[in-house]
């Protein structure tokens, strides 16, 4: 009898702890906050389906810190180096991506994944002094610009496990599939077409390489995850120019209230360089938008997040909010991004 009951109860024992080792990935808090990917794996033959949608918006102009009004914008182009704002300066920008991540578990350590995006980008802009186009100097215009953007591929690997962490490698990339020839004749009133300026186009136009590494550690409670993610463009693209090298180092805490809904608080700090080589297409005196020593900087931003698990449906929802941006030259400032996101395993 007494030798029944000590099995029994590490049969328990067992069954508890297995059962508490499933549980730490099975709640509301299994994923990273919204903005962030690359955080977890799926059981070998798991699929996941997600759809994540973005709003970043940009309102105003920024110089190292120091804001600036949109006519200030243009005054501070006639003297920068180099020049420039001599025919539009931007005022605001709403950056809007739809996303469609798949992902399917391999090997108990091996999770694959793409994702596809569709970026929606708008700029309001003000007329410079040397822009006879449209309304003339101080007129405004809108330009406009979406579709396909470039698609993100990769692998997770697991690289230790236990009960309560994960650490997990992204060997990760991006392809060229996102347009970056499209043109307006929109800021000349109608008189001139010309080449949308960099951060009005699509894609990076070149393959980028995007390793990353996640450490997720579970509490009853709750989770804490660092992450180190990186976005390299490898060489130059058709137009003889590459985007910013991209280093994003973030810091979270998800808190559970039940089982099956968590709140979070995330510490992004974001570095980007200039642009390398030069679009012959896009004189830099034109707009701030077309420099490429006007792309850099560092942004530090705020993340308040909540999650919720309805039957089998993970929802994500996530306020990011800048905290402190210190940009080359002069470019718009980030004010706030909202990220949410619906997924599914089967
Ligand atoms: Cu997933």
């Amino acid at each position: 009898m007494k030798r029944l009951n000590v099995a029994f109860f590490m049969l328990l024992a067992a069954a508890n702890v297995s059962t508490a080792h499933d549980d730490y990935r099975s709640r509301a808090d299994k994923h990273a906050p919204a903005g962030l990917m690359g955080d977890h794996l799926h059981a070998p033959g798991e699929w996941m389906v997600e759809y994540k949608y973005m709003n970043m918006y940009m309102d105003g102009n920024r110089a190292g810190t120091q804001r600036l009004s949109d006519s200030e914008a243009i005054d501070f182009g006639a003297t920068s180096n180099p020049v420039t704002n001599r025919m539009a300066s931007p005022n605001n920008m709403t950056h809007e991506m739809h996303m469609v991540h798949i992902m399917r578990g391999m090997t108990e350590d091996i999770t694959l994944y793409a994702m596809v995006m569709l970026p929606s980008i708008t700029m309001d802009h003000t007329r410079g002094p040397m822009n006879a186009g449209g309304g003339g100097p101080g007129s405004l215009f809108t330009t406009h610009n979406s579709g396909f953007g470039d698609t993100t591929i990769g692998a997770l690997i697991g690289l230790y496990t236990d009960s309560n962490d994960d650490v997990i490698l992204n060997l990760g990339g991006s392809l060229p599939t996102g347009d970056i020839f499209r043109t307006t004749s929109i800021p000349s009133g109608g008189t001139m077409e010309q080449p949308l300026p960099y951060p009005m186009r699509l894609g990076s136009g070149t393959f980028n390489a995007r390793p990353g590494i996640t450490w997720k550690h579970y509490f009853d409670v709750g989770s804490f995850g660092t992450q180190f993610q990186t976005d390299l463009p490898i060489g130059r693209n058709y137009r003889d120019y590459s985007v910013s090298d991209e280093f994003r180092l973030n810091n979270w805490y998800s808190q559970l209230l039940t089982n099956n809904l968590s709140t979070s608080i995330r510490v992004e700090n974001l570095w980007r360089t200039n642009y390398d080589g030069a679009d012959p297409m896009t004189p830099d005196a034109m707009i701030s938008t077309n420099v490429e020593s006007f792309r850099g900087g560092y942004t530090l931003n705020l993340g308040l997040g909540a999650a919720a698990l309805l039957h089998g449906h993970l929802l994500n929802v996530e306020f990011v909010p800048m905290l402190y941006q210190d940009l080359n030259g002069i470019q718009l400032e980030t004010d706030w991004s909202i990220v949410t996101s619906w997924s599914k395993s089967f």
